[in-house]
Formats: structure tokens, sequence, C-alpha cells
């Protein structure tokens, strides 16, 4: 992100861009209130905060829409400076129109993510709460939505700030020690520091832990649909989508790349992936698909093995074996096509069994998926962590204790031990933003969209 002046006053369409029945236009900075009033039928000067004025744009004499103006003075708003909102008729013209006039009036265009980076700026959010602002906006589920509120409102944070605090205590401590060096004498306590460091090494292990959930519910759950050709794996993603997303027919062979859709079930998303049939074949682009599917293997959380009830189901089983899947845990057997042969039913204790084509057995099957996931961690209070940035942090950190807690063991001297605290209090403080560089911030708030 280019280094820019924070000084100057920003605007930004903070709606979709498109047409639509009302759009919102937002202003930050000092020249907030003096720049709207240039362009608006009514001086706001001397108006209360979070008061709205309905009236018009004007460009010279010509009328431009009627809006409704709110005001947030400064210290009281979303990036803690002056800020004006313009609610307008969502033409795309009219969004246009006002920006331009803003623009010609000395405001300038804003940067992606400028509006939450100068909120982070001027204390009204720490960096773990900005980053969530932008996964709030994204969230598809139940699940992202919960975590990404509850990031906002600063459970993370807090939780890290509490232990960061803790330690910076002790790291203090520990600097006095040095100053006293030659007189050999012990300001901080051996005992409680270990006590807090195992608490912090317990805590942090809990977060890292919980970036697995994390992660699933941030970016979707994979499922990959595997099996032989024919044995009506695109039947079945279409029967879970509720629509005709991939071609079916009797032809084995059918699908040769993989075809991706995604659904909610329970709040998580999941995202399931139909793959090419796999066989021997000398057809090549039949082969690069089936490479593709034993790819989609590897990485899907969870494998659907779809069987043909019609045929040999022993063979088939045999099939999965090699497959070469590290972990059998995520493969859930499927027999599918029981209405064309009734007897196979529970011949295989773990397997699941339906119809694609007649819907028979959906319910059970997505029952299964969900107990894959640890639904309970959402249910209690827990923090999860979702953002990959912040999950590499608290490995580094948490390799930075283990070493404190080697050396409180080993009776390693001040100066040794300052270090590695010193370490992971610094990567800690990297999460929340307590200690941050312009390229670190350019990074993360490059990374959001225009008027966020
Ligand atoms: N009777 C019956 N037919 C089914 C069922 N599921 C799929 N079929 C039929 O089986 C045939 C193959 O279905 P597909 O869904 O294309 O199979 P596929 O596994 O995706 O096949 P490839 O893409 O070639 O690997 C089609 O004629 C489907 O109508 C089922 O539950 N019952
Ligand atoms: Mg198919």
């Amino acid at each position: 992100m280019k280094r820019v002046n924070y000084d100057d006053t920003i605007c930004a369409l903070a709606t979709g861009g498109g047409m639509s029945a009302i759009a919102l236009i937002r202003i930050s900075g000092n020249k907030s209130i003096s720049t709207i009033n240039n362009i608006f039928s009514k001086n706001l000067t001397d108006k209360k905060s979070h008061t709205a004025h309905f009236g018009n744009i004007i460009d010279k004499k010509d009328i431009i829409d009627e809006v409704i103006v709110t005001i947030f003075h400064k210290n009281y708003s979303f990036t803690g400076e002056e800020t004006v909102e313009i609610s307008c008729h969502g033409s795309k013209f009219i969004q246009n129109k006002i920006i331009e006039l803003l623009i010609n009036s000395g405001v300038r265009l804003a940067n992606p993510g400028e509006f939450s980076m100068r909120a982070f700026k001027n204390g009204k959010v720490d960096l773990s709460q900005a980053e969530s602002i932008a996964d709030l906006i994204e969230s598809e589920s139940e699940a992202a939505h919960k975590t990404a509120i509850q990031h906002l409102k600063g459970g993370f944070s807090k939780k890290l700030k509490y232990l960061r605090e803790k330690l910076i205590d002790f790291a203090s401590l520990i600097e006095l020690e040095l100053d006293f060096s030659e007189e050999d004498v012990e300001f901080a306590n051996r005992k409680q520091l270990e006590d807090l460091v195992n608490e912090m090494h317990k805590e942090t292990s809990l977060l890292i832990n919980s970036f697995r959930l994390g992660n699933v519910i941030k970016n979707g759950i994979p499922v990959a649909i595997l099996g032989a050709p024919n044995v009506g794996k695109s039947t079945l993603l279409n029967s879970l989508l509720n629509e005709d997303r991939a071609i079916v027919s009797e032809i084995a062979g059918t699908t040769r790349d993989s075809i991706e859709d995604q659904i909610v079930i329970n709040g998580f998303n999941y995202r399931f992936i139909d793959t090419a049939g796999i066989r021997k074949t000398d057809d090549k682009i039949e082969n690069l698909g089936i490479e593709r599917s034993l790819s989609h293997a590897k990485k899907s959380n969870i494998i659907i093995y779809l069987i043909d009830a019609t045929q040999d189901i022993k063979s088939q089983l045999k099939n999965i074996k090699k497959l070469n899947i590290d972990d059998q845990e995520k493969v859930i057997k499927v027999i599918n096509k029981i209405d064309l042969n009734e007897k196979v039913s529970s011949e295989i204790n773990d397997a699941i069994y339906i119809s694609a084509i007649n819907q028979t057995g959906i319910d059970i099957l997505k029952n299964r998926l969900c107990k894959f996931t640890n639904v309970n961690s959402l249910d209690t209070n827990n923090t999860v962590v979702t953002n990959q940035r912040h999950y590499e942090q608290l490995l580094k950190t948490i390799t930075e204790l283990e070493l404190v807690i080697k050396g409180l063991k080993d009776g390693l001297s001040s100066d040794l031990l300052a270090i590695n605290i010193k370490e992971s209090l610094y990567h800690l403080g990297l999460i929340t933003g307590e200690i941050s560089s312009d390229d670190l911030l350019g990074n993360i708030f490059g990374k959001f969209c225009i008027g966020k």
C-alpha cells in the first residue's frame, strides 16, 4: 500500500457499487463537515453528532439527488475522526457524481481498508478486531458470523491482552535484575514466572488447536465425492445442492473436471467437490481429471466414497485402500442406488445407504457430515482462531514460551530468559497490533476493499 497522509479527508462508496435502491458514501477526516457544506443544501457546521439531515446534493445550481446526511463528530465515529455519511439513491450516475463533487472539493478517494486502518490508528479497534470486520462482511454461514462477531467484540483480543500484560510485568522485573546483574539478586519470583509461563503455554496451545476448527469455519469444509465412474457422484452432488449443477449420464466417465459448490448445513459451510470417476483409462483428459480427484482426496477434510449397489461391493471397497489416504477416519462409505438393489441394505455396518436419484438417505448423510465438525466448541464461549496470520504468530509465541520453560528448568540466567520472553511478547503484540509496522499494516489493510 502507498504511504499516505492520515491528516487529509477521504471518501469512498461503502455499498456494493452496482445499481441499488440506496447507496452509502462515507467521508472521514477533519474537513468532512466543511466539505459536505459545499455541496449540500443545508449548513451542518453547528449540528450535533449522530444527527441525520434531509436535503439536496447540489452541483452549482443543479439538484443531483435528495439525500440523508448523517454526521458524527471526532471521537464519536467508527474511524475516530469527524465523519459524514451520505445515503443517496443507488443509481451509478448519482454515486459517481457525488464522489466526483467531493473530490473536486478537495477530498481524496480512500485506499483499500483505509477507514479500518484509521480506526486502528486512532485506537478505536485493535488489529485483530479490524481484521475481523473483513471476516464479518465475508461471513457466509452462522458459524463464520459467530466467530467474526466474537473477535470484533474483542473476545480474542482481551484474552491475548491479559496474557501479554502479565508477562510484561515479569519481563520488567527480569529487566530490573539485569540492571543489578553484578549483585546477583532475583526480583522476579522464578516459581511465579514458571506458573505464568505454563498458564500462557496452555492458553496459547488451546488457541492454536482451535485453528483447525477456525479454518474450517472461515473457508468451509471441503468434502470430496469419490468413487468409480457411474456410481452416481454427480447425481449425489445435485441432490445435496438441490439443483442440476453437474451433468449426469449413464455413460461412464461423464465428469472430467472437478466441480465444486457449497451449502450450509447446521450453520457450517460445506464445499462439495464432485470428481472424475477413478478407473484405468487411456483417455488423456480423463486421466488428468482422475489425477485431480486423487489430489482432492488428499486435500479434503472429508471424503464421501460412493459405492454402486448394483455392482460388486467388495471390489469397490478394496479400491478405497488404493487411494492411499493417510487418515482413513475421514472416509464415509456411502452405498448408492439402493432403489435398484434393496437386498444390499445393512451389508456393511458403518456405511450409509442412499438413493441419490430419489433423495433417500440424504439427511442421514448430512447428519454424519455434521459429526465431523465439532459443533459444541461453538456453543461455548471458547475463542476460535480463524485467521492464518494470527495462527502463525501464535505458533511463534509458543516456540518462545517453550524455550522460557526449558530455560527456567535449566536455571538459565536472567539475560537469556529475557530474550525469549521478549520474543514471545513481540509475537503476541503483532496479533493485536501493539507492535506494528507500516509494511505489516499495508499488507493487512491493502487486502480490504475500498470503503471498508
Ligand atoms: N436408479 C438409480 N440410478 C442412479 C442413482 N444415482 C445415479 N444414478 C444413475 O447412474 C448414472 C450415472 O450417474 P452419474 O451421477 O453421472 O455418475 P458419476 O459417478 O458422476 O459418473 P462419472 O462422472 O462418469 O464418474 C446416471 O444414469 C444416473 O441417473 C440412484 O440412486 N438410483
Ligand atoms: Mg459425474
